[in-house]
């Protein structure tokens, strides 16, 4: 799905050069996100979008992926038109030079109607140079082999014409460096669903992962793009389709192309995979509200026009999109991102445009097909009924909870005295003692504690009504004072941030396993926000002479014990338990916002967190059976 204009032939006067190298290294974070294992693939994702670049100019239509053996380093081929290797006449140094050493570094004259840098790719493969500690590249072009090598983004010398050679292409090796990144450690799992999603989304090019790390090769190619990955999406996530024929939406215009592939399911979620330019959106923005939007207004009209009977019930949006599963796909020439991870579509015509291409589609597909409309009305109808049980369940519980207390909040609560939800902090802490601990050491202004007595309930396949009956989860529900399930207001939150405050041992993960389950289930918005987090205590305090230390794993306590000046006594104490630390050490280690770490809770895919809920804590116990058979070989640390 070509639609660039027929590229001009590039020379080295033609790029544009800002700046050096020397700020990726420092500050590796402002480039890539993080220095962490989505960091680490960030490098890859940038060099194969260069290739996939190269495929939206019609000039490739074949990409080659390796993941070697070590785990620890990567080669992405693509034959392309190869990177130029003349000489920049700015620069005196040879084109690929520049690309590669040189931050943001590109063709001024793109001969791309839609640029693919947006969000934290198009950062450049200069970028992914200066964070490995080896790269080569190889270009056939002009009827020759050229390679230059690097270390740490320093070429080691200039480029070398190797032999004549008649093919052309690019090959980019990198190792990304060990000094930059806390593990080096590619996925093979997470590597092989990128590419296939890429090759979903660009129809017409083959990607061929070569997994040396595993012994496996996998070619992914698909013809029929999205209208082939919603149907893999919905027997993946083992959705039961509500009607056969896919619903299809698209427009080509010069300003921006749109595509959009949806279909109701009986899930009771929402599934939405959006992406701008060929890269995941998991943000959302203007292009997924224009989306929502169409969806919501044809059914609305497709309602009036054929006076459709809803029973008495009021049908609301969510209504509408409850069991969808759809996938936008928009490529547009000018994106503009937002967001704190830059994946948030920001381009306000958009809405209006996605909008403008499916209320109209739908409408119309729903009068020529009436048998799958009166499916999907039936499907929403359904929807809108279960809504108002659950509604009115949690009315009841509020009536009780109310007249039971004087006050609203649970009396375990140990509220903070700021009422400014701004400023303030929730933590849920596992048991009376390290409650206790906790409300000693924390900041009685700003932070409150809500300590939980042993386990909570597992939520996963119980009915509102009944989850709200369980006296630890009310509490956490008044405690909030959000709501829940439909009728959760994140406006209405008590705090700032909620945080899981558990023993780093099985029970304590248990615990914040059946409490994720929870907020996933039934305050999902308190996790899309960005509101809720795992406190991370040490496991480890270090004492040498007067100077302590407190480490989080294994390996930084090797660390700091292989730092410290031989000769001297050192004792090491592992915290068996939150109960082992005094409020003070507890206070310096985990509860100040200055000195502790918060994993903050993110949903990178609904769906695969769905599946993974309903395989670990759904009825079916042959599931997890299978799960942890599978997976058993990966397990390092059991605590039994
Ligand atoms: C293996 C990873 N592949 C790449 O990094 C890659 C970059 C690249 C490329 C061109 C062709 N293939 C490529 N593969 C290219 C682009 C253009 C002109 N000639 C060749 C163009 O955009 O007009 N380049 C990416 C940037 C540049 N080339 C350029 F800035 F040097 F032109």
């Amino acid at each position: 799905m070509s639609t660039a204009t027929a590229p001009k032939q590039y020379t080295g006067k033609d790029i544009e050069v800002l700046e050096g190298l020397e700020p990726v290294r420092k500050r590796p974070s402002m480039y890539i996100g993080g220095v962490d294992s989505r960091g680490l693939h960030h490098l890859l994702w940038e060099i194969v979008d260069n290739s996939v670049d190269e495929f939206l100019a019609g000039e490739c239509d074949r990409i080659t992926v390796t993941l070697h053996r070590d785990g620890c380093s990567c080669t992405v081929q693509d034959n392309g038109r190869g990177i130029p290797v003349d000489r920049h006449p700015r620069m005196k140094k040879s084109t690929l030079e520049v690309i590669l050493t040189t931050l943001h570094a590109g063709g001024k004259f793109s001969s791309k109607n839609y640029a693919r840098s947006g969000g934290l790719h198009g950062v450049g493969s200069s970028v992914v140079n200066a964070l490995s500690s080896e790269m080569k590249a190889t270009v056939y072009r002009d009827g020759a082999e050229y390679v230059q090598e690097y270390r740490a983004g320093v070429p080691l010398g200039r480029v070398r014409k190797v032999r004549r050679f008649r093919g052309r292409g690019t090959v980019i090796f990198f190792r990304p460096d060990e000094t930059i990144f806390r593990r080096i450690q590619f996925s093979s799992d997470t590597i092989r669903q990128h590419l296939e999603d890429i090759s979903y989304i660009h129809g017409g090019l083959k990607i061929i992962f070569r997994d040396e790390h595993r012994d496996e090769v996998h070619e992914f190619s698909h013809p029929d793009g999205i209208a082939a990955y919603i149907e893999r999406i919905i027997s993946d996530g083992k959705r039961r389709i509500v009607h056969a024929p896919l619903f299809t939406a698209q427009r080509d215009d010069p300003t921006a192309r749109i595509e959009v592939v949806l279909r109701w399911t009986e899930a009771t979620d929402e599934h939405l995979r959006s992406y701008v330019n060929g890269i995941r959106t998991h943000g959302g923005g203007t292009h997924e509200a224009g989306l929502r939007s169409g969806i919501v207004k044809a059914i609305r009209n497709y309602i009036d026009v054929h006076n459709i009977r809803t029973r008495g019930v009021s049908i609301t949006a969510e209504d509408i999109r409850e069991g969808l599963t759809a996938i936008l796909s928009v490529f547009v020439s000018d994106p503009m991102f937002q967001g704190q991870t830059k994946e948030r579509l920001n381009n306000p015509e958009m809405s209006s445009a996605v909008d403008a291409v499916v209320r109209p589609a739908l409408e119309n597909w729903l009068n020529s097909n009436p048998s799958v409309a009166e499916a999907i009305l039936g499907r929403i109808v359904l929807a809108a009924r279960a809504r108002q049980a659950s509604r009115d369940a949690v009315t009841e519980v509020r009536r009780k909870t109310a007249s039971s207390r004087r006050s609203t909040l649970p009396g375990k609560l140990v509220d903070c005295q700021s009422k400014n939800a701004a400023e303030t902090e929730l933590f849920i802490v596992e048991g009376d003692s390290a409650g206790g601990t906790a409300v000693m050491g924390r900041n009685s202004r700003t932070q409150a504690v809500l300590p939980l007595r042993g386990k909570i309930l597992n939520t996963e396949s119980l009915a509102l009504g009944k989850i709200l009956k369980n006296q630890e989860i009310s509490d956490i529900v008044e405690t909030l004072g959000a709501g829940i399930g439909p009728s959760f207001d994140i406006r209405r939150l008590r705090y700032a941030r909620v945080i899981l405050l558990m023993d780093a041992d099985s029970d304590g993960y248990h615990i914040s396993t059946l409490l994720l389950t929870f907020f996933f289930r039934h305050m999902p918005d308190l996790i899309r926000q960005g509101r809720l987090f795992i406190a991370q205590p040490p496991l480890f305090r270090i004492e040498a002479g007067k100077e302590k230390f407190y480490a989080q794993t294994d390996a930084e306590k090797e660390d700091i014990l292989a730092r410290l000046p031989a000769g001297r006594p050192v004792t090491v104490l592992r915290f068996k338990g939150l109960g082992e630390m005094n409020a003070a050490q507890l206070r310096e280690t985990t509860l100040n916002p200055d000195a502790r770490v918060l994993l903050r809770v993110d949903i990178e895919s609904p769906l695969d967190a769905d599946r993974t809920f309903h395989q670990l804590l759904g009825r079916d116990a042959s599931e997890r059976y299978r799960v942890i058979m599978e997976d058993a070989c990966f397990a390092d640390d059991i605590d039994l």
